[in-house]
């Protein structure tokens, strides 16, 4: 379930979603699917928190313990007035110091769910360094707004983040991760906002105005030895594509002074101007263009799902970029 303006809705964030894109990849032929490979908990240790991992693992049955009826959900936050060093006993009180939002729930399923998406990052990963030219991650759960010990926006587990720093461990110097879902990758930043050998350039709807409200400003541009290596492209309600594509052209140069070993697409296609939960305007065929657009950076390329909720046009969209991307190769 999901809470959304004050009720209980049905999920935005589907299975449909994935049986579309997959139909909408069949349909196109555009190239061989395999399934993921295990790879286990070091490549998720070197992102996650551990106290969080083993929390995401056993939330729903300490959840199940308790006399409640629905769905583990958070209610109670450690807030600005609060330093919060202990981590509470209670699931309730554990939720709500792990969770960044109320509207992601955990169940049955989650944690399962969430390690099955960090492989296909990881699996899309791999064959990127061993020499394809680009892979398609099909992720679900998403991941770009997990933090190092924080779930919420849909997201448990951080792939592009995982995947990343797998790469970084296997022999590339230098990532550049492109996050082009309309909201904020506020999880990925804060795991890299430090760092100069991961480069996060975003590009959402203006946190005052969108989720996820609280980070993704452009005076956000890193920390420490990190500083100039996060960029944020925050644009206002009903941008359209000219818009959109003067910040992707803007981030793209960047991306090209940095010049990265590996190139990482956080891909939400929630920019859709049907979509209903956000507010840019981009048309379907916008999404072919910035497909190309990319390509022309000439790096191996990962795409890892995010988001897109009209559902009926997410095969579509995705596709597209995957296919602006070849076409233009
Ligand atoms: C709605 C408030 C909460 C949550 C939106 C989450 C967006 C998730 C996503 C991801 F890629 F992670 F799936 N809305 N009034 O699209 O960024
Ligand atoms: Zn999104």
């Amino acid at each position: 379930m999901e809470i959304f303006g004050g009720e209980i809705v049905p999920p935005f964030e589907c299975p449909k979603r994935m049986d579309i894109i997959l139909d909408r990849i069949k349909t196109v032929e555009l190239g061989p699917i395999e399934p993921p490979i295990e790879y286990g908990m070091e490549p998720v240790e070197k992102i996650h928190d551990k106290a969080y991992l083993t929390f995401l693992e056993t939330c729903w049955s300490e959840w199940e313990k308790e006399d409640f009826n629905g769905e583990a959900v958070a209610n109670c936050w450690p807030t600005r007035t609060m330093n919060a060093p202990h981590i509470p006993r209670h699931i309730e009180g554990k939720i709500g110091y792990y969770a960044l939002a109320s509207e992601t729930t955990i169940t049955k399923g989650t944690w399962e769910a969430a390690l099955a998406s960090k492989n296909v990052a990881l699996t899309a990963t791999d064959k990127v360094m061993q020499g394809e030219r680009a892979v398609f991650a099909l992720c679900r759960p998403p991941g770009h707004h997990a933090a190092a010990d924080q779930f919420g926006g849909y997201c448990f587990l951080n792939n592009a983040a995982i995947a990343a720093q797998y790469a970084r461990d296997n022999g590339a110097k230098k990532v550049a991760i492109l996050d082009v879902d309309f909201h904020h990758g506020n999880g990925t930043q804060h795991i890299f906002y430090d760092r100069d050998d991961v480069f996060f350039l975003s590009l959402h709807g203006d946190p005052m105005d969108t989720f996820p409200y609280f980070l993704g400003h452009t005076d956000e541009t890193g920390d420490k030895a990190g500083i100039g290596y996060t960029a944020n492209y925050p644009m206002p309600p009903k941008s359209d594509y000219k818009i959109w594509k003067q910040s992707l052209t803007d981030a793209l140069d960047k991306i090209k002074a940095y010049s990265p070993d590996l190139l990482l697409v956080s891909l939400g296609v929630d920019t859709f101007e049907d979509d209903p939960i956000s507010f840019f305007k981009l048309k379907s065929h916008n999404f072919t263009d910035y497909g190309a657009l990319i390509a022309d950076l000439e790096l191996p390329t990962v795409f890892i799902m995010e988001g897109g909720y009209a559902v009926e046009k997410v095969g579509i969209n995705t596709v597209n970029v995957l296919n602006g991307f070849e076409k233009a190769c």
